[in-house]
């Protein structure tokens, strides 16, 4: 891509629903929903601006690479990834939530996790996990799944999972407990650093356009 386009990566779902108004504030708008399309890469209501539509997981990849020239991705993915080749100017605070162990309802967890115990702990996050545990001093064994953490503790493929709590409807209806709070989720901007540079002039307003709309958003919250 030349140095007057710009690449922006988004995840579907939630991610693309809550940047739709930082977007907005931008001036930018895209000319499809990707949820109502195949389509992979989404044109803008600007020529030289459109949008990727990736993985969560795999937006901090394609903005590291300079693929995308910034993208929006959740403070879990960016944690898990690291954070190399990636400038991050902004906490959106959109798609809040809350890194949570959780168990199943009953399981005595407070004796479970005594300083030297052992747990089987299941995970889409097995860095964010072996870090808190380790933290507490509990050994444990980390089992890694791609998603349905919710399952594991009740078939007994694990004592406990490290996973992502907004309302705790998913918890409640399969019979589990939030038990700890491990840290406090939301999205960011990131951007790729060398376009930083090159694409200061077209990257900069919109930069500043989510801070603002990030802002008014966090405010009326209050
Ligand atoms: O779904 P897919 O496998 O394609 O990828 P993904 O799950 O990584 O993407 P997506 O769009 O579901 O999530 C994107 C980002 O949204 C995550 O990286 C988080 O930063 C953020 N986010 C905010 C959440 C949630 N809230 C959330 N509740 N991501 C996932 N969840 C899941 C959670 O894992 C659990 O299964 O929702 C369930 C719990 O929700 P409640 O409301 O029942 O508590
Ligand atoms: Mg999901």
């Amino acid at each position: 891509m030349t140095e007057n386009t710009l690449t922006i990566a988004l995840s579907k779902g939630r991610i693309f629903e809550e940047t739709l108004p930082l977007l907005a504030a931008a001036g930018i708008v895209p000319s499809e929903a990707p949820e109502k399309s195949r389509k992979l890469i989404i044109g803008t209501n600007h020529e030289n601006i459109r949008l990727v539509i990736v993985r969560a997981t795999d937006v901090p990849t394609y903005v590291q690479y300079g693929a995308a020239d910034f993208g929006i991705a959740g403070k879990d993915v960016l944690i898990e990834h690291g954070g190399s080749g990636l400038y991050q100017p902004l906490d959106l605070h959109i798609a809040e939530c809350r890194m949570m162990v959780a168990v199943r309802k009953g399981f005595d967890y407070a004796a479970a996790s005594q300083p030297g115990s052992r747990l089987r702990i299941a995970t889409k996050y097995p860095n964010i996990a072996a870090e808190h545990f380790a933290g507490k001093g509990v050994h444990v064994d980390i089992i890694k799944l791609y998603g349905s953490m919710e399952l594991a503790p009740l078939v007994g493929l694990s004592d406990a999972i490290v996973d992502l709590v907004s309302t705790g409807n998913t918890l409640k209806a399969n019979g589990l407990e939030a038990v700890e709070h491990v840290v406090d989720i939301s999205s960011r901007l990131v951007v790729n650093k060398a376009a930083l540079k090159t694409k200061h002039a077209l990257l900069e307003p919109i930069i500043q356009a989510f801070g603002s709309a990030a802002k008014a958003g966090e405010r009326s919250f209050e």
